[in-house]
């Protein structure tokens, strides 16, 4: 209540401001050129950027015991952030179904949370230049007995809603029941209480959880069509240029290649990502 009635006269004021800005013929043709001066990117809080992600996709985006938000997603992000002046970061943890959604209607600047860059997901959002292609896994029990997909008929097969895994699972495992999970936590619980089969996520994210709690790869599918990149409400060109720029800026100084190895040592190195005089083959076109 008491913010409320402090808050009104704010706005009472900035309505004013706007009026006598607009009958005086100041403030220029668009109303955005004042904030735009020392809010660039159009960010919600000028110098700051409050990220959407996941708690529970490691080693791409995880919170650690302490609940500081960490992985290889967020590292390559804090640091493209600093190149484009920005070191406020601030992430906050979503389900991955409603990720998106919450990036297009502003309650966040950008999203990180290795999201495949897809024609589907761009009718919402806008992203940045591709950073990270791999594998989707499905993972299993060791006494399941489901030793590739077409192991999985008639069988329960997890999918955290909203994923690209739940679209390819959808098309290609018609013989599976599917259960939705909002989470990847969650749905590992499930695998290892025997409510579901097996559970299909990210690569680098299964090989976490296998060597957690002794789970197995059942199969990997390649998902080198939708690389993940950092989701952005559409229109934000000065955002979306400068972290492109950013992004080209830590692979060709080898940033990228740096965290790659650290997050997840071990992986097969993909080329396109790697400063140019490294790349042996011809870099695949980014997205
Ligand atoms: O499409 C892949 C990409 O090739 C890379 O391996 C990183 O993950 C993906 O972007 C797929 N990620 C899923 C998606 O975009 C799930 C995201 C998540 O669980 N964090 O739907």
């Amino acid at each position: 209540m008491t913010k409320r009635l402090n808050f009104r006269p704010g706005v009472i004021v900035a309505a004013a401001v706007a009026t006598l800005l607009a009958l005086s013929g100041c403030g220029g043709s668009t109303p955005a050129s004042t904030s735009t001066a020392g809010n660039p990117y159009g960010l919600i809080q000028p110098g700051t950027i409050r990220v959407a992600s996941l708690g529970d996709a490691k080693p791409y985006t995880f919170a650690d015991a302490q609940g500081n938000f960490t992985g290889f997603d967020v590292e390559l992000f804090k640091d493209v952030a600093h190149r484009a002046g920005v070191d406020n970061v601030v992430f906050t943890g979503q389900d991955f179904s409603g990720l998106l959604a919450a990036v297009a209607n502003g309650q966040f600047d950008v999203g990180v949370a290795a999201i495949g860059i897809t024609d589907k997901r761009k009718e919402t959002v806008d992203f940045s230049d591709g950073y990270l292609a791999g594998y989707l896994t499905i993972i299993t029990t060791k006494t399941s007995g489901i030793k590739d997909a077409n192991g999985l008929a008639g069988k329960r097969l997890g999918v955290v809603q909203g994923t690209l895994q739940e679209a390819y699972a959808v098309k290609n495992f018609t013989s599976a029941s599917l259960v939705r999970f909002p989470d990847n936590n969650t749905a590992i619980a499930a695998l290892n209480n025997g409510s579901v089969d097996a559970h299909f996520l990210d690569y680098e994210a299964a090989k976490s959880y296998e060597k957690q709690h002794g789970l197995v790869s059942a199969a990997d599918i390649p998902s080198f069509d939708a690389p993940a990149g950092f989701a952005m409400a559409k229109g934000k060109t000065a955002l979306k240029e400068a972290l492109n720029k950013g992004l080209a800026e830590a692979m060709e100084d080898g940033t990228w290649k740096k965290l790659y190895k650290k997050w997840f040592p071990g992986s097969p190195m993909p080329e396109q990502y790697l400063p140019k005089a490294e790349q042996t083959t011809t870099p695949a076109p980014s997205k």
